[in-house]
């Protein structure tokens, strides 16, 4: 049998992280992706599979297009590509907001997203077999206060997968967009507020969220479905989370 190639994006902590470790487990070699090398140097060397790791900003496009064109002969053919990398950044509402936090969003959540994409689908077109599994979010979907860029650029991963179906039939190549609820232990929060820990603990306060491990676990699940099933969206939060209605203000009365 041959080994499968999965590149994943945001490998070095997170969900990412532990979907190395667990398509490792499946048996698929593995190309490393994220800005912090010596975090995936410690991740390569702890697998049983062979790996590739790039060191590299996704939002370095250049240095990420020599880094993909010039893959070792062995990791060429990627099977499987996890678009995963991305972030939010502040909470505060639109009229708040710092303007780079919402450039840096879009770039990394929907360029850098779009650009690794159109890097690795012809050769998945062309061997007329692959699979790329997308991180958006539930933030994609319902909207909440102080959501608002992060909420579009995840929107922007839904309507660009389900473009990617389009585009693609006819072709085996399949695509899904993972849609996660809240998962805590993961470093989303830390970054979220900019290195603030009091606050990114108080995200995960008193509730059961998802691990890294339950999105890993749902990324093992799709990538192992036979070639004939595609998984447009999948969709999935921790029991103590659900979209509990609209808001009503009631102090605008004059
Ligand atoms: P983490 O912050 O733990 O991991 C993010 C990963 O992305 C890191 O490996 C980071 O690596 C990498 N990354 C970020 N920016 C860049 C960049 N410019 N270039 C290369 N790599 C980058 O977050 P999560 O694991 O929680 O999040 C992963 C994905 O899941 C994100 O797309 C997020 O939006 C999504 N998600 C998260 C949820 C949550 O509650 N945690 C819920 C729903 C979706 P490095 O810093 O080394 O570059
Ligand atoms: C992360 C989940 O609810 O913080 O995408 O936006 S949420």
């Amino acid at each position: 049998m041959t080994t499968k190639t999965a590149l994943i994006t945001g490998a070095s902590a997170g969900i990412g992280f532990a979907t190395a470790q667990r398509l490792s487990e499946l048996g698929f070699q593995l190309i490393l992706l994220a800005r912090r090398k010596e975090k995936l140097m410690a991740l390569a060397e702890s697998l049983d599979v062979d790996c590739h790791v790039i060191a590299c900003d996704v939002n370095n496009h250049e240095l990420l297009e020599a880094e993909l064109n010039d893959l070792p002969i062995s990791f060429t053919e990627i099977d499987l590509l996890v678009n995963n990398a991305g972030l939010a950044l502040g909470l505060a509402t639109a009229d708040k907001t710092d303007w780079h936090d919402w450039q840096t969003m879009i770039q990394t959540n929907c360029m850098s997203l779009a650009f690794v994409t159109r890097q690795i689908l012809p050769g998945m077109v062309e061997r007329n077999h692959g699979q790329i599994i997308n991180m958006g979010s539930i933030a994609g979907n319902y909207a909440y206060k102080g959501g608002n860029v992060y909420g579009a650029t995840k929107a922007f991963v839904d309507q660009f997968s389900m473009n990617l179906r389009s585009d693609l039939l006819g072709k085996k190549v399949r695509v899904t967009n993972l849609v996660p609820g809240l998962i805590a232990e993961t470093e989303f929060s830390h970054v979220r507020f900019h290195g603030d820990t009091e606050a990114a603990q108080a995200v995960y306060a008193d509730c059961e969220a998802l691990s890294a491990d339950d999105i890993a676990n749902s990324i093992a699940w799709v990538a192992s479905l036979p070639e004939h099933v595609n998984i447009n969206r999948l969709e999935v939060m921790p029991t103590c989370q659900a979209p509990a209605g609209l808001a009503v203000d009631k102090t605008m009365l004059d």
